[in-house]
């Protein structure tokens, strides 16, 4: 045996996972696509990016010393400033060590009781336990559009931006997609390029980011309150010390309802979508916050058929993740920004000057591809994950993955996803949840030891009622009816369901502790 264990992923869950399983006693090996720390936040440098978590939440809760002693400048930090903080943690815990970067893990076998882990710089690794800390959101999806390949100007995908950064001035750009990426980079594109053409396929909700420069009162005041806010994190549904209106959205008078909306629209964030319990689980009180978020839309946007081609039509709001932005729906009023509605005109192909709609030819220089990512699947599925008998990971998902508390998969033993599918993952706090995946997965690491056992491996019939689970719970709210990347809906030909735990953050974690605590029930232990 090599190592104990290795950790793939060097983002913001394998650091921690490196951290914590080395002060467990546990020796460790890292290895990281990338050529530094960070994930998510080293390769999504696209103008504008920034997180729509307030920075404050947004951050490492394990070390006390840690949040004391970082100052975060804005209340939504910027991509680089994420970057920095990271960067920090790895360097403050010596974390760079553990991992071998620029390299890539391109198999894992379950070998006889040891996970043989091979890279594609033909390195090969045994280790006890294979941890995957590969990101939710890692795998770009660019699409196969037509003729992708003949276009001659430069091609850009948010989530693969060069760290140079892009120099627009003079040039016309196009952007393909108007998600979070997209609506982000759009006005920061529009500031510079002589021309922004985006092409829209699902016009998507989304609410003033509300960022402010935090001063040092504030910073005092987060810090001095940081024990209890993470307390109340941990207890909320979402992973931030938030909670909603204590009532339902049709429980209140219609200005007591407004009143609610326009606060939280001027609180700025994501929390919109959480104004009232019931949004996004009741059509009928989901309607009131689309109405509300729509006559933003329209009064936000000068010309009135634009502003119809901007509001979403498909999908209740927050039923796909909901877009924070910084003068997203105002750039439409600028002159050098054109909405193309694919619905309407859709592409006929890319050619090599530009992008050929059913209603004319787009003139451009760089194609932006903000078009997201194989989401939850995408990093796992690239390994050539082999567990007993040599099945798949691969085979095992033909028809979407199958997890249990979405951390241990049958016929797989020692090996743990983190914030994956099966889990609350990108519904809540990314670094709260990856926290306690690990601390859940070393906690069973020790628990072994101590009872003289080598492997944990999830049941079949756990497996199966946690599938059952998850299904029953999405199936009470509307998430289902979006075609969002939650369903594998933006990747043609992935099996379509609904793939996170949505009952909440501290349901989730309690569901686990109770796991751990009955010795893990659900779990085989040899
Ligand atoms: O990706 P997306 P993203 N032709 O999948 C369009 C997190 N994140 O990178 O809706 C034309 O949301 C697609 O259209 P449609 C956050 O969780 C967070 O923007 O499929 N268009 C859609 O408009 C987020 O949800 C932050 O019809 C095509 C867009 O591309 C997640 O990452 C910032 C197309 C893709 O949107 C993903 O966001 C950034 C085609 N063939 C990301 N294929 C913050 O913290 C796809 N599209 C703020």
């Amino acid at each position: 045996m090599d190592v104990d264990v290795v950790v793939i992923g060097a983002g913001v869950a394998g650091m921690y996972a490196v951290h914590r399983f080395r002060l467990d006693g546990l020796s460790v090996r890292g290895f990281e696509a990338g050529s530094d720390v960070g994930g998510t936040w080293y390769f999504n440098r696209y103008p504008g990016a920034r997180c729509d978590v307030e920075s404050v939440d947004y951050s490492y809760s394990f070390s006390d010393e840690l949040q004391q002693e970082w100052d975060w400048s804005e209340k939504y930090a910027t991509q680089p400033e994420i970057l920095r903080y990271l960067s920090h943690v790895a360097d403050r815990f010596g974390l760079r060590s553990a991992f071998t970067f620029d390299t890539r893990v391109t198999a894992a076998t379950w070998d006889d009781g040891v996970w043989q882990i091979r890279t594609d710089s033909g390195e090969e690794v045994r280790a006890r336990f294979c941890v995957c800390a590969t990101g939710s959101l890692s795998q770009p999806n660019t699409p196969p559009i037509e003729g992708r390949e003949r276009f001659t100007g430069r091609v850009l995908h948010t989530a693969s931006w060069p760290h140079e950064g892009v120099d627009f001035r003079g040039l016309r750009v196009g952007v393909v997609g108007t998600g979070s990426s997209g609506i982000q980079s759009i006005p920061e594109i529009a500031r510079s390029a002589e021309s922004v053409t985006v092409f829209q396929r699902t016009a998507n909700y989304s609410v003033p980011a509300g960022n402010a420069p935090l001063d040092d009162e504030t910073r005092r005041e987060q810090k001095a309150n940081y024990a209890e806010r993470r307390r109340l994190s941990r207890l909320s549904g979402g992973g931030s010390p938030f909670v909603p209106h204590p009532k339902g959205a049709l429980e209140v008078d219609p200005e007591e309802r407004r009143r609610a909306y326009e606060a939280r629209w001027q609180m700025g964030g994501v929390l919109f979508a959480k104004t009232f319990p019931d949004q996004t689980s009741n059509l009928e009180s989901n309607d009131t916050a689309r109405e509300f978020a729509e006559e933003k839309i329209r009064a936000l946007v000068k010309d009135p058929a634009i502003a119809d081609a901007l509001v979403p039509k498909d999908h209740p709001i927050g039923t796909k993740r909901i877009v924070t932005d910084s003068g997203y729906f105002e750039t439409y009023n600028r002159d050098n920004v054109e909405l193309v509605d694919l619905r309407k005109t859709p592409i006929r192909e890319i050619t090599e000057t530009g992008v050929e709609t059913t209603a004319g030819h787009h003139d451009i220089d760089v194609l932006v591809f903000a078009t997201g990512f194989d989401a939850l699947t995408g990093a796992v599925a690239r390994i050539d994950i082999r567990g007993r008998g040599g099945r798949t990971l691969r085979e095992h998902w033909n028809g979407g993955p199958r997890t249990y508390l979405g951390l241990g998969v049958d016929g797989f033993p020692n090996l743990f996803l983190v914030t994956g599918p099966g889990s609350p993952s990108v519904l809540a706090n990314m670094i709260l949840g990856a926290e306690d995946h690990i601390d859940w997965i070393a906690d069973a690491v020790a628990h072994l030891g101590e009872h003289g056992k080598a492997t944990i491996e999830a049941r079949p019939d756990a497996v199966d009622a946690w599938q059952a689970q998850l299904s029953e719970r999405a199936d009470r709210t509307l998430f289902p009816r979006a075609a969002s990347w939650y369903t594998g809906a933006n990747i043609e030909g992935k099996p379509r369901g609904f793939m996170l735990f949505i009952g909440g953050f501290a349901t989730y974690r309690q569901i686990c502790a109770d796991v751990a605590g009955s010795g893990y029930e659900g779990f085989t232990l040899t």
